[in-house]
């Protein structure tokens, strides 16, 4: 669940903490005992009886509407993260992913910025929010919190398609970044990573973990005639504007995670010019060269 965070200038250990929307939310997670690459200790002796209820709680209700709306392979992967009782502790999680396709699982305080998250998924390094939400929040919560970041991201980093394609964008936003590119990479991360639908022959299914992890959008994005769903196309991705606080209006629909890693093999230089001179999409904006579903 990301947009552009602002950030703060940090006034603890040169780890700037990242506040999320219009700047003036306090950020969530102690970032003043994070190390200099945002990761931080999980702490998994603090988490309360109630923030493992909580986690059982979320784990339950979306397991239960998994199938016919998940894609088959985060329903094969997702009794990887353990038991669904309570919290994983992530080095536990860490040893079996690792020797699933090479990722590990770090702790961080919350959102930190893109240059250090585009590091950690380049080093094959997951950042996982180490708080959970408020009961309050159990419907919704604006940022990643533990929940959203396992059962949403982390059983398809044991997909070694899918966990090649997340090193890759990691790798490739890095250098985004130094082609002042990282708002337009963060869209293919949105309406992929996040929010991606797949077509198979059973009929479309979600991948994206902001789906995957929420209580009503994952029926809504498979089943609701109300968004619009578009066939898989870089380009047209990269210059659509997203909605970071309602149910999106587009989704993009691949055929394949192997058309997602081929997508990031190429060198994205001259894909941004392309995109810039475009010119950005709103978010229900309707193109007549769009493939519908
Ligand atoms: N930080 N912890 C965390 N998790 C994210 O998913 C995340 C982030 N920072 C930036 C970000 N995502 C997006 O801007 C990416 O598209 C880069
Ligand atoms: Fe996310």
């Amino acid at each position: 669940m990301t947009a552009q965070p602002d950030f703060h200038s940090g006034i603890n250990q040169g780890v700037a903490p990242v506040t999320y929307g219009q700047g003036d939310r306090p950020p969530r997670g102690d970032y003043a005992q994070a190390n200099a690459d945002y990761t931080c200790n999980q702490h998994w002796e603090r988490y309360s009886a109630a923030d493992h209820d909580l986690y059982r709680r979320l784990y339950e209700r979306q397991a239960a509407q998994l199938p016919g709306l998940a894609c088959e392979e985060f329903i094969a992967a997702v009794a990887n993260l353990g038991a669904p009782d309570r919290i994983p502790r992530f080095d536990e999680l860490s040893e079996r992913l690792h020797r699933a396709t090479g990722w590990e699982v770090v702790a961080v305080p919350g959102l930190i910025p893109e240059e250090a998250f585009f590091a950690l998924l380049a080093q094959r390094r997951f950042p996982v929010t180490s708080w959970i939400r408020k009961p309050e929040e159990f419907d919704y919560v604006v940022e990643p919190d533990v929940f959203h970041d396992l059962f949403g991201h982390v059983p398809l980093l044991f997909n070694p398609m899918f966990a090649d394609y997340m090193q890759a964008y990691g790798a490739g936003g890095l250098k985004a970044s130094r082609l002042e590119a990282c708002e337009t990479l963060a869209r293919l991360y949105w309406y992929t990573v996040e929010f991606g639908l797949i077509d198979t022959p059973a009929g479309l299914r979600a991948y994206g973990a902001g789906i995957l992890s929420s209580a009503g959008e994952l029926r809504h994005s498979v089943t609701s005639s109300v968004p619009q769903r578009i066939g898989f196309d870089l380009e047209r991705i990269m210059r659509t504007r997203y909605r970071i606080d309602s149910y999106q209006s587009t989704y993009f629909v691949v055929d394949s995670f192997d058309q997602l890693f081929e997508a990031t093999a190429p060198d994205f230089t001259p894909i941004y010019r392309r995109v810039a001179a475009a010119g950005e999409l709103d978010a229900d904006a309707r193109l007549p060269t769009d493939r519908l579903f």
